[in-house]
């Protein structure tokens, strides 16, 4: 079920490959859905704002955040890289964005944080929200000071936010790690929804991934939220063996949580 509780909602990372799969499908949240990027992406149709902001530009972003009511927050740099445009927008920009949202009386956000904050745990462990971070590079370090920057906003300026570690949201898991992170675009939606509509959402982090029945992640202290996945990556697991290769147990990227964001970017392993 969806329920409308906002009028106007903001979606930044609009132009990205999550923004464009919950475009239409959080109309059904909001009266108004303000999308937001940094260039130019088309016309917004009925019932759509656009603002265009980059995300390290702070009185662009008080534009973009000015008369909404809540926001879901995915835009940024999503992967390992080279540390200045992960600074720009995942640092700068996030700060930018809760200054705006206390400016604003923004009172709820969902950040897209992501489990490469906790990606140098053991494929072999299972981990709460309680874990206390590991990540697995700078983007990893990125998501934990957004994660870290919310519960300060939260504590100090009551806005309430969910962190949502999320696993790998695409069509389909690519390969065998991801029959473990897989997130369906319907259930981010179905988490999303959950997590803007809860009645009290304090300060939580959040696993975002599907009824996978493999699992690294334990979302029992994440109840309140009440978010009941309906999608598995199960159904897609003999195909997803029958085109890849057994791991190499001695290879970082077969033993991490992260995978090969372990070894990305510039600095190696
Ligand atoms: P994406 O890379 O396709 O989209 C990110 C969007 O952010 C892009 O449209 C880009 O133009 C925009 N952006 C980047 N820098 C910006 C800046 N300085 N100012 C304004 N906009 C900027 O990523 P995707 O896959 O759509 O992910 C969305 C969010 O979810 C990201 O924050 C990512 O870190 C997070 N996430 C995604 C996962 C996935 O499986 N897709 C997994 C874990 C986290
Ligand atoms: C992420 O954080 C990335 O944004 C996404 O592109 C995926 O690679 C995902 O993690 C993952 O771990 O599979």
């Amino acid at each position: 079920m969806t329920i409308k509780v906002h009028e106007r909602l903001l979606l930044t990372g609009a132009a990205g490959g999550l923004g464009k799969a919950l475009r239409d499908r959080l109309k059904a949240n909001c009266t108004v859905l303000r999308l937001s990027d940094r260039a130019d992406f088309g016309d917004a149709v009925a019932g759509e704002e656009m603002v265009l902001a980059d995300l390290a530009d702070a009185d662009a972003v008080g534009a973009m955040v000015k008369g909404v009511d809540a926001i879901v927050h995915l835009g940024g740099v999503s992967v390992e890289g080279p540390f200045e445009p992960i600074l720009q927008a995942n640092i700068l920009g996030v700060f930018n964005l809760y200054e705006a949202a206390r400016k604003h009386a923004v009172k709820r956000v969902i950040f897209a944080s992501s489990n490469h904050v906790t990606g140098f745990y053991r494929q072999s462990e299972t981990i709460t929200a309680d874990h206390p971070p590991r990540p697995d590079g700078m983007y990893g370090v990125s998501k934990a000071f957004g994660e870290d920057l919310s519960r300060l906003y939260f504590d100090r300026y009551g806005i309430e936010t969910a962190c949502i570690r999320i696993g790998s949201s695409f069509p389909e898991p690519r390969d065998r790690r991801m029959l473990a992170t897989w997130l369906s675009y319907d259930d981010l939606h179905r988490l999303i929804t959950a997590c803007l509509t809860t009645p009290v959402l304090g300060h939580s982090i959040v696993f975002g991934m599907s009824d996978n029945a493999v699992t690294w992640w334990d979302n029992s202290r994440a109840r309140h939220i009440g978010y009941v996945p309906q999608d598995s990556s199960d159904v897609f697991r003999d195909a997803v063996y029958a085109r890849t290769q057994p791991p190499d147990l001695t290879d970082p990227v077969a033993i991490y949580q992260g995978g090969g964001f372990v070894k990305a970017g510039p600095f190696g392993f």
